[in-house]
C-alpha cells in the first residue's frame, strides 16, 4: 500500500523529473539552490534549519498550473485531494497588475503540521475568468467557452483512481503506479499542434489567456525550489549569465528573522511547439510561456503582522519580538528543564518566554502573496494585453471559488491559528494554567 503522503512525495519527485527534461534551465536552478542551501547550512549550522529540516527544504517545491473552467478546477481538486492537498486561500489577481491577468487562484497544499513535515508540496492553481467582460467580449467569451467545453484535461481513469485514493487515503502499489503515471502525464506539454490564429486571438487579450484557453491541454507552468538565501541565489544565477527579473518580490532583504515569502524568477527560453496555420499546414513554431522561479520562506505573520506588511511598515527583526508583539505565528512548547526557583508560571506568554518556561518555534509561511504572484506573472509577460476599464465584475469572490472547486477553500490565517492554539492548549495543560488569559495576552 502507498499512503497519501507517499503518493504526494512521489508525484512531486516525478513532476520534477519530467519538468527538468522539458525545461533544462530548471535543473540549473535546482543545482544552484542546492549549492546555496548547503553553504548556508555549513555557515549557520542548526540555525539554518529553524524553518524546516534541510531534507524538507531541499525536496520542497511548489508548482503552478492554470485551468479554464470551474469543471476543470473541480477535477484538479480531485487529483490533488488524492495527494492530501486541500485548497487554501483565494487570490484575485485581476486588479493587482498593470498587465491583463484574467485569473483568480488558490493553492492546493497539505494543511496539518505532520503532513507538511512529511512533504509540503503545493500547487498554485489559477482559473481563467472567462465571464469577466473587462477581458472577454460576448463573442470571444462564447467561442472560448465552447473551446474549453470540448476538451478533456484529466482522463476518467485518473479521476476514478483519485477518488479512491482520497477516500481510502492510500492505494495498492499497482493502482498507485497507474495513478502517478496518469497524473504526471496530465501536466506534460502536449505535442498536439496549436491553432495559431486562435492562440493569437486570445494572446491579444492576455498571454495568460492564450496559454490557458489557446490549447487543448494543460501543463505545469513552473516548479519552484526553495532556497535559504535568495539574494545569494539571485547573484549566482546572474553570474551564470541567466537574466533574472529585476526584483525579488515580497519583503525586502533585512537582517534577522525571515518573514512571509520572497520570490524571484527568470524567463525560460522559447520552447518549440507545432503550429497549425488556417490552411491546415503544420509548421514548427515556438512559444515562450514558462519560466523558472525560486523562493525563500519565512515566518507566517498574524493578521496584524500581515496588515503591517501590506502597509509597508517595518516589522521587528527578532523572532522574540514577533512573538511577544503578536505579529508572527509560533507554536509554544514547555521547556523540559524549566525554572525550579519555586515561582509559579503566569498566563502571559511574554513572561513565560522571558522566564524560560516555554520556547517558541516559528510556523513557516506555507502560502502565497497576491502582489508577488501578480508581479511574477507580469514580469514574465512580454505584452501587456488589454483590459477594458469600468466594467468591474463582482463574481469570482471566495464563495464563488469554493463553489467552483467543490470544496471548502480554507483560510490560511485560520490554519496557522489552529496550530498555535493547539500548542498553547498543551502548554496550559502541562503547566496547569488557564488557557484563556494565555490566549488573550500578547499572542492575539
Ligand atoms: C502563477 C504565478 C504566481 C507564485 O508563486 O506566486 C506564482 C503562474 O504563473 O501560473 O507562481
Ligand atoms: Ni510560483
Amino acid at each position: 500500500m502507498i499512503r497519501q503522503w507517499q503518493l504526494r512525495a512521489a508525484f512531486a519527485a516525478r513532476l520534477s523529473e519530467m519538468y527538468g527534461r522539458e525545461v533544462p534551465a530548471y535543473t540549473t536552478l535546482v543545482d544552484v539552490s542546492r549549492e546555496v542551501n548547503e553553504e548556508v547550512l555549513r555557515a549557520r549550522g542548526a540555525d539554518a534549519e529553524r524553518l524546516g529540516s534541510i531534507s524538507r527544504v531541499t525536496s520542497e517545491r511548489h508548482g503552478a498550473i492554470r485551468v479554464g473552467t470551474p469543471e476543470e478546477l473541480h477535477q484538479v481538486a480531485r487529483v490533488f485531494g488524492a495527494l492530501g492537498m486541500r485548497p487554501v486561500g483565494h487570490y484575485d489577481l485581476r486588479d493587482t497588475a498593470g498587465s491583463a491577468l484574467p485569473v483568480v487562484s488558490t493553492a492546493f497544499r497539505p494543511v496539518t503540521g505532520d503532513e507538511l513535515a512529511r512533504n509540503p508540496f503545493r500547487v498554485f492553481t489559477s482559473l481563467l475568468t472567462v465571464d469577466d467582460p473587462r477581458f472577454f467580449d460576448a463573442d470571444l467569451r462564447s467561442r472560448l467557452t465552447a473551446f474549453l467545453a470540448a476538451r478533456e484535461l484529466f482522463p476518467p481513469e485518473l479521476l476514478a483512481l483519485a477518488e479512491r485514493a482520497e477516500a481510502e487515503r492510500e492505494l495498492p502499489d499497482a493502482a498507485a503506479e497507474r495513478f502517478l503515471h496518469l497524473a504526471v502525464r496530465a501536466f506534460e506539454l502536449s505535442p498536439e499542434p496549436v491553432d495559431r490564429a486562435w492562440y493569437e486571438t486570445l494572446a491579444r487579450v492576455s498571454a495568460v489567456a492564450a496559454d490557458i484557453g489557446g490549447v487543448r491541454s494543460t501543463h505545469i507552468n513552473h516548479l519552484t525550489p526553495r532556497v535559504l538565501d535568495i539574494d545569494e541565489l539571485y547573484r549566482r544565477m546572474t553570474a551564470r549569465g541567466i537574466e533574472m527579473i529585476d526584483t525579488i518580490q515580497g519583503p525586502p532583504h533585512r537582517p534577522g528573522a525571515d518573514v512571509l515569502l520572497r520570490q524571484t524568477s527568470f524567463r525560460a527560453l522559447a520552447e518549440p511547439r507545432a503550429m497549425r496555420a488556417p490552411d491546415g499546414r503544420v509548421t514548427r513554431g515556438s512559444l515562450r510561456v514558462r519560466f523558472g522561479e525560486v523562493e525563500a520562506r519565512g515566518i507566517a505573520l498574524t493578521r496584524e503582522g500581515r496588515a503591517r506588511y501590506d502597509r509597508a511598515e517595518p516589522l521587528p527583526g527578532t523572532e522574540h519580538e514577533l512573538a511577544v508583539q503578536g505579529l508572527g505565528f509560533f507554536t509554544y512548547h514547555v521547556v523540559p528543564d524549566r525554572p525550579s526557583d519555586g515561582g509559579r508560571p503566569t498566563a502571559d506568554i511574554g513572561a513565560l518566554l522571558g522566564q524560560g518556561w516555554v520556547r517558541a518555534e516559528p510556523i513557516v509561511y506555507e502560502d502565497f502573496l497576491p502582489r508577488s504572484a501578480a508581479g511574477i506573472f507580469q514580469s514574465n509577460l512580454s505584452d501587456r494585453g488589454s483590459r477594458n476599464s469600468g466594467l468591474a465584475s463582482d463574481a469570482y469572490d471566495a464563495a464563488w471559488l469554493a463553489g467552483a472547486v467543490g470544496r471548502e477553500v480554507l483560510d490560511p490565517f485560520t490554519l496557522y491559528e489552529r496550530q498555535r492554539a493547539r500548542s498553547l492548549a498543551e502548554v496550559a495543560d502541562a503547566l496547569g494554567i488557564a488557557i484563556n488569559p494565555l490566549l488573550a495576552r500578547g499572542v492575539s
